[in-house]
């Protein structure tokens, strides 16, 4: 059985390592929230599958070789006559990464419910989502309330990475998709920053918490970049700190510490144990170049404390 299943928009990312008006040279990647995560477990042995619409072109090839390169089971989707969604990364210091999409009305953000629905069908332990696929068109936002809807009908575990991206939409928007996912949802991840976004606006964290498990999520995990993790489960509260790390980049810290924690619950390993897996990948991610690209194989998943392990 697929470990997870997840979908979304997977786009081609033209990153440089400096201004692009002072001429840097731009090189393309594969960036994707859904994706990162796909990756991020494969990599560590888990059987992961994407489902993403990919134009029949060069960039479509890019994503789909790389993402099954990457071991990924991909799920090519209809880009029903749409162009592919392509990035912009301009590295402009150390830590400010400046972001431009061109990604309106792409074949990524028009995914409909058929083909996930259908990858879904011979069963997956968890479906994956995140806050970026609703936010992208108003049919990738039916598509994920459907999909969530019925693959919580079917029994599969969901979780929910809430991802703000202001530049798609407001708070507002957001918050309104939002919590109709919620109630399908048995583990959300969230920064601090967005939790309100599943509850009431300005409510305190305690409070939202409450509300959330009292809405049938009782599993929530909060990152809080450099300061670590907070894992609130069943009414116990954990926290863990970030690995010192030097950091390089911080795009994709997040899905890499969101898939950290979701390969320790596949594995079976307890909430301390998910916590520091986390820990790890997040730590792996802001140390590396790219969204995924310095993601460890679970041979390295010791490297970081001086030691490899198996
Ligand atoms: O929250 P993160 O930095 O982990 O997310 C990074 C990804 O999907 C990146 O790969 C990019 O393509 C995106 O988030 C996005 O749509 O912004
Ligand atoms: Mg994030």
């Amino acid at each position: 059985m697929i470990d997870l299943v997840t979908f979304g928009e997977t786009m081609v990312s033209f990153r440089t390592s400096g201004a692009l008006v002072s001429g840097a040279a731009c090189t393309a990647h594969v960036a994707g929230a859904e994706s990162n995560v796909a990756i991020a477990l494969s990599r560590l042995g888990h059987r992961a599958r994407w489902v993403g619409g990919l134009t029949d072109d060069a960039l479509g090839d890019l994503v789909a070789a790389t993402l099954t390169g990457e071991g990924v089971d991909v799920v090519r989707a209809d880009p029903v006559g749409r162009p592919a969604g392509l990035m912009l990364l301009q590295r402009r210091t150390a830590d400010v990464a400046r972001v431009a999409y061109a990604r309106k009305d792409s074949a990524g953000s028009c995914l409909t419910e058929a083909p996930v629905l259908e990858a879904l069908e011979h069963g997956a332990r968890r479906l994956h989502v995140t806050g970026i696929t609703p936010a992208l068109s108003d049919t990738a936002r039916q598509t994920t309330l459907t999909v969530v809807t019925e693959a919580a009908r079917r029994g599969v575990a969901v979780s929910l990475d809430v991802n703000h991206r202001a530049a798609l939409w407001s708070r507002e928007d957001a918050r309104a998709v939002l919590t109709e996912i919620v109630p399908h949802v048995d583990l959300l991840v969230a920064s601090a920053d967005e939790l309100d976004l599943v509850g009431e606006d300005g409510a305190s964290e305690e409070d939202l918490i409450a509300d959330l498990a009292d809405r049938g999520c009782a599993e929530v995990l909060l990152k809080r970049g450099g300061e670590g993790a907070t894992l609130h489960r069943d009414g116990r509260r954990l926290d863990a700190a970030a690995r010192p790390v030097t950091v390089v980049d911080v795009v994709g810290a997040g899905d890499a510490c969101t898939a950290g924690y979701l390969s320790g619950r596949l594995d079976g390993v307890s909430d301390e144990a998910c916590l520091e897996r986390a820990m790890t990948l997040g730590a792996f991610a802001v140390s590396t170049v790219g969204d995924w690209e310095g993601l460890p194989r679970r041979h390295e998943l010791g490297l970081l404390s001086g030691a490899a392990s198996d």
